[in-house]
C-alpha cells in the first residue's frame, strides 16, 4: 500500500492482486489496495476523498454504497466482460465511467464453451474417473447416450461470445438457432423472439447472455420443461440467469439430460445436490481463466485507467455510461 501522494493521482485496487495491475502504473500514480468489500471501512477517510479512478480486478460487488465512498471518482475499470456487480446506474447519475474488458476473453470463452459442451454429452469427467479406477481393464466404459452428433442448439445470448461459439459450431455442422431480445446485426442463424419457442425446437442450450436484474432466473422450470428429456444446459453467463433449484430438480426428475455449469447463483458455494450428481460436469469459472487471457483482461483494466487519466476517451466505456466529450 503506498502513501499520499501530493499532486499524484490516487487509485483503488478493489479485488485480487494481480501482477499486471501491480507492476503497470507509473510514479504519478498511488495505489490503495483493498481486497473485499468489508475491507473498504479500514481505508481511511483521507484516502477515500482522493481515490480518482477504481479499478474492480475481480467479481467484487460495486454497488451505490461502496461507490459513494468515493467523491472525486471518474472513472471504474472493471475486470471481466460482464459488469452485472458494478451500479452502472449509479455512476451515470456521477458522471462516472465504468469500463469492462470485452474482446480479449471471447475466443478463450468460445474455445471453453465448446469443450464444456462436448464434455457434457460425452462423459468426460466420467470416463476420466472410470479409467482411473481400473474398470476400463475388467470392461470398456459403456457408450454415451449424449453426442454432438444428433443435436440442435438454441443460444441464449448472440453477443460477441455468442457468435464465437456458433462459428464453433458451424466448423462442427451442428445446426444452431438463438434467442435474444433483436436480431443480433450480421447473423444468419434463425432469431427466436420467444425463448419457450426456441427451447421447445431445439434440445441444447447455451446460456451467454450478461447477468443482471433483466436476465434473472431467464432459464426457468417452464423452458427446461419445453427443452425436455434430451435437454442440455450449459451455462457460460452468470449463475442467475438460470433458476439454480428449478435446475435442480429438473436434472433429478430427468425433466432434462444433463447440464454442464461454469457458474453459480452463489459463487464460490456450489449446491451439494449439483456435487453429488452423474449428470452434471461443474467448472469453477474459469471460462477466460487461461494466463494469457487474463493478463490481456488485466492490462485493458490497466489501460482504461491510463488513458482516462492521459485525457484520452477510454478504451472500452460499457454503453451505460457514454463519454462526453474531454
Ligand atoms: C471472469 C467473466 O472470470 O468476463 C466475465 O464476465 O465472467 C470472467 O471472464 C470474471 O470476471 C471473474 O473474475
Amino acid at each position: 500500500m503506498a502513501t499520499a501522494g501530493s499532486g499524484k493521482i490516487d487509485l483503488l485496487i478493489y479485488g485480487p492482486r494481480k501482477p499486471v495491475v501491480d507492476n503497470g502504473f507509473s510514479e504519478r500514480f498511488v495505489r490503495h489496495n483493498v481486497e473485499s468489500k468489508d475491507d473498504l471501512d479500514g481505508l481511511s477517510p483521507d484516502v477515500a476523498a482522493r481515490i480518482r479512478g477504481i479499478a474492480v480486478t475481480g467479481l467484487r460487488p460495486t454497488d451505490a454504497t461502496v461507490l459513494s465512498r468515493f467523491p472525486k471518482l471518474e472513472i471504474v475499470s472493471s475486470f471481466g466482460v460482464g459488469y452485472d456487480h458494478v451500479d452502472s446506474a449509479h455512476a451515470r447519475e456521477r458522471d462516472i465511467v465504468v469500463t469492462n474488458t470485452p474482446d480479449v476473453l471471447t475466443e478463450e470463452v468460445a474455445d471453453t464453451t465448446i469443450g464444456l459442451l462436448t464434455a457434457t454429452l460425452r462423459e468426460f469427467v466420467k470416463a476420466d474417473r472410470y479409467l482411473r479406477s481400473g474398470l476400463w481393464t475388467t470392461q470398456d466404459y459403456p457408450l454415451s447416450v449424449g453426442s454432438l452428433r444428433d443435436r440442435k442448439v438454441g443460444m441464449v445470448g448472440m453477443g460477441r461470445i455468442g457468435q464465437a461459439i456458433a462459428r464453433r459450431l458451424d466448423a462442427a455442422r451442428v445446426p444452431v438457432v438463438y434467442h435474444s431480445r433483436n436480431p443480433a446485426a450480421g447473423v444468419s442463424h434463425q432469431h427466436y423472439p420467444s425463448l419457450i419457442e426456441m427451447a421447445t425446437a431445439v434440445d441444447t442450450l447455451i446460456v451467454i447472455t450478461p447477468g443482471g436484474a433483466a436476465t434473472a432466473n431467464l432459464i426457468n422450470a417452464d423452458v427446461m420443461k419445453a427443452l425436455g428429456p434430451r435437454g442440455v444446459i450449459i451455462n457460460m453467463a452468470r449463475g442467475s440467469v438460470i433458476d439454480e433449484p428449478a435446475l435442480i430438480a429438473a436434472l433429478k426428475s430427468g425433466t432434462i439430460l444433463a447440464a454442464g455449469l461454469d457458474v453459480y447463483a452463489r459463487e464460490p458455494q456450489v449446491p451439494d445436490e449439483l456435487k453429488a450428481m452423474q449428470n452434471v460436469v461443474l467448472l469453477p469459472h474459469i471460462g477466460s481463466a487461461s494466463l494469457v487471457t487474463r493478463n490481456a483482461m488485466d492490462q485493458l483494466v490497466v489501460d482504461n485507467l491510463k488513458a482516462w487519466f492521459s485525457g484520452k476517451p477510454p478504451l472500452t466505456p460499457i454503453a451505460e455510461t457514454p463519454v462526453k466529450d474531454r
